[in-house]
């Protein structure tokens, strides 16, 4: 029986950021979490690009963009979806989460998902580092994780 388990090392790695400037106050909050961690596991500076789009919504054709050119190890998805402030909140959520997915599967390269969907500013706030964890900090544990699992299964041989 063998075991497979991405680790934390971003050494050698390199991730896309995609940011969006809606909410960017918010999402600021993130993107720092997310390049904090990122430095901490050892991720080279070089090797970290940051994309920003006008919203959440542009997220997906951003990712396929650069998914198209195979670069990068992994792509970050950041963003602050609020409902009470956005028409068609659960659409836009809806579809903006099915679109990274079927992206993430499409290109063989995990996408992870750090979109804040809060029923609020406060909520959004609090998702953002100050009382229920950062999501940034949290798609990008998860970025890196299967960043490394892929090139783990990429070794395989049976
Ligand atoms: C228009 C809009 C609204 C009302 N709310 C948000 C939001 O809460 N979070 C977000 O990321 N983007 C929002 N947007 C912008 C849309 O995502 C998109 O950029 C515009 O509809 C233009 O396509």
């Amino acid at each position: 029986m063998r075991i497979f388990e991405g680790n934390l090392s971003g050494k050698g790695l390199s991730f896309a950021i995609v940011a969006s400037k809606f909410n960017k106050l918010i999402t600021d909050k993130l993107l720092d979490g997310a390049i904090n961690f990122l430095k901490q596991v050892e991720t080279e500076e070089g090797n970290i690009d940051i994309f920003w789009v006008p919203g959440s919504f542009e997220i997906p054709i951003a990712v396929e963009e650069i998914l198209s050119y195979r670069k990068y190890d992994a792509v970050i998805c950041l963003g602050t979806l609020i409902r009470g402030e956005t028409p068609h909140f659960e659409y836009i959520a809806t579809h903006v989460t099915k679109s990274l997915l079927d992206l993430s599967i499409k290109h063989h390269t995990p996408v992870a998902f750090g979109i804040i969907t809060a029923n609020t500013v406060e909520e959004a706030i609090d998702r953002a580092g100050l009382k229920m964890g950062n999501k940034g900090i949290e798609a990008t544990i998860a970025a890196v994780e299967m960043a490394n699992l892929r090139k783990l299964i990429g070794r395989i041989t049976v």
